[in-house]
């Protein structure tokens, strides 16, 4: 129900939408297909074969409704390219024929980027099969990959070698690199290794036109004039298809310690980050904040899951603190003493070190399945805000009071990157189900978050990008300056938008 209602929502109110109807029912279909479109979708055809496409619309269906089931969009037809020269020759029929494309990888985007619109024709274009990893230098502490490698797969190969790759997320399982670093991708070592961007040397990009843009530099080092690779990690597919990229290795870590703390308060939580940061020799590998409603719903809708601590407090802190020496005993003794001065200090009320590699996963369960149990008891409205590191507990509470007065009977699902100072402050409907006034309030709820996020300079959307969910409130929250640049530089590589158009801009 509740998804049916955000279905009649988003139509109402953005018209692009279906009511739980089926997307390839003809009758529904809003738009005409020009002799171009169907000469260019024939051409690529001929070029990739029958292996390399679908057009049936049931096959078709995981790859136009998003993974939060609210998007639903309609296309002509998949793709899968093989190689870089497939992907441009494929969108140099689709820049002849005006066709648009929706770049797409393990759909998994929080925020309908990576499905087409229902409204106006489009093929997507899947980069699964081109998921080679043609590239590792060890010594160069780099690995050069395909876009439609699995970001697991390229976590477990760089940990074969003896290296390690950061980046992780609940998504891990599915999502790829080219889909994480077209969204700039965060998660949960953010705090030590950077956002995905920071994880990049070198990108190979097709731009809107079928050129190729060769800049697999596997350089640490290199400025000779605009960094070009930075206009297309983040641009979430509207600036063109990144096929590969050059990623950054690290020390594969000899040691990870990870604690479940219950905290006393949420600015109880920022003043542990800060002495975990300072007396461990800045050895934090994450910070998560986790409140009790996010337990409860893990809880409840996981098979297996545990409260690592007896009884019931309101925030916790999954915290993680990574030797990359042999020798991390040292490292273990100080994690100890940080928490037990902690709990001297009233900062922290009970907590549980992991003793074993299963301790550790089982808090991370806990961590990781914040998402999915969500979208079992019933999807949420989402906030993936920023804001200073140490405005987390004066926006929480301001947040969170604004939210009130909409709704007072809100549930708050708040949790995340604590200590990248970004928080997903999602707000479920309240539990005597009244999910029509709910989601009427959405646009209130939603202000109510944001326009306090912009109080205290922050950013309403911290990791998952804008795609077609934010698209009409990032003008609220930009420059008109900013608006500009952004529009000059998408009319500049892509003059007749068909780079996956309605998101971002
Ligand atoms: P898709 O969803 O397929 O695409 C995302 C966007 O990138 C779309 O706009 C698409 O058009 C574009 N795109 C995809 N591939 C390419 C390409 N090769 N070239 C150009 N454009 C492309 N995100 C975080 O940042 N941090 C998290 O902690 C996090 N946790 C998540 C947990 C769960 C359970 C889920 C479901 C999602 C989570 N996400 C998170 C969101 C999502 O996983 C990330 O945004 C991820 O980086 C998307 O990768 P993908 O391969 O699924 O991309
Ligand atoms: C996470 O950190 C993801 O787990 C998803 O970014 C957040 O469900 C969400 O809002
Ligand atoms: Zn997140």
């Amino acid at each position: 129900h509740f998804l049916l209602f955000i279905h009649s929502y988003l139509k109402t109110k953005l018209g692009c939408t279906k009511v739980m109807s089926s997307v390839s029912d003809a009758k529904d279909q809003t738009y005409e297909l020009t002799a171009a479109h169907l000469e260019a979708l024939s051409k690529i055809k001929t070029l990739i074969g029958p292996s390399g496409y679908i057009t049936e619309t049931d096959v078709m269906q995981p790859h136009v409704v998003d993974w939060r089931g609210i998007y639903k969009g309609r296309t002509e037809l998949v793709v899968y390219p093989k190689t870089t020269q497939e992907v441009a020759d494929i969108v140099k029929i689709c820049a002849q024929g005006v066709m648009p494309i929706v770049p797409q990888g393990g759909n998994t985007s929080m925020c309908g980027g990576s499905v087409p619109l229902e409204n106006s024709p489009s093929i997507v274009l899947c980069l699964s099969r081109m998921n080679r990893i043609r590239d590792f230098d060890k010594n160069n502490y780099t690995m050069t990959v395909e876009a439609g490698c699995i970001l697991q797969k390229l976590q477990q190969t760089a940990s074969e070698s003896d290296r390690y790759f950061p980046l992780s997320l609940a998504a891990e399982g599915s999502c790829m690199i080219g889909g994480n670093l077209a969204t700039n991708a965060g998660g949960t070592n953010v705090l030590r290794y950077g956002n995905a961007r920071e994880l990049v040397l070198g990108v190979e990009v097709v731009l809107p036109d079928g050129q190729i843009l060769e800049g697999l530099h596997a350089l640490r080092k290199d400025n000779t004039g605009y960094d070009l690779k930075h206009l297309f990690l983040g641009s979430e597919g509207t600036l063109g298809i990144i096929t590969a990229a050059v990623l950054k290795l690290f020390p594969k870590p000899r040691g990870i310690y990870a604690a479940y703390c219950a905290v006393s308060s949420v600015s109880a939580a920022i003043e542990l980050l800060n002495r975990a940061r300072t007396e461990s020799g800045d050895c934090v590998e994450t910070f998560e904040l986790i409140s009790r409603l996010v337990m409860d719903l893990v809880l409840k809708h996981i098979p297996n899951s545990q409260d690592p601590l007896g009884q019931r407090y309101q925030h916790y802190v999954l915290l993680e603190l990574v030797s990359t020496t042999e020798d991390n005993h040292e490292l273990y003794n100080r994690f100890e003493s940080i928490l037990s001065k902690a709990m001297e200090d009233g900062l922290i009320l009970d907590a549980a070190l992991a003793q074993s590699e299963d301790q550790r996963q089982a808090f991370w369960s806990l961590r990781e399945n914040a998402t999915e149990s969500q979208k079992i008891e019933g999807a949420s409205i989402k906030h993936d805000i920023s804001v200073p590191i140490s405005s987390i507990p004066s926006f929480y509470e301001a947040a969170w009071d604004a939210v009130l007065e909409v709704e007072p009977e809100a549930r708050l699902i708040a949790f995340g990157h604590a200590g990248d100072g970004n928080l997903h402050f999602n707000v479920a409907e309240p539990e005597t189900g009244k999910t029509e006034d709910f989601i009427n309030n959405w646009d209130r709820i939603n202000e109510a978050v944001h326009s306090t996020v912009h109080k205290y300079g922050g950013s309403i959307s911290a990791e998952h990008g804008i795609g077609q969910l934010k698209r009409e409130e990032l003008v609220h929250y930009k420059t008109e300056t900013a608006l500009q640049v952004m529009q000059k530089i998408k009319t500049a590589l892509d003059p007749n938008s068909i780079m996956n158009p309605g998101k971002v801009i």
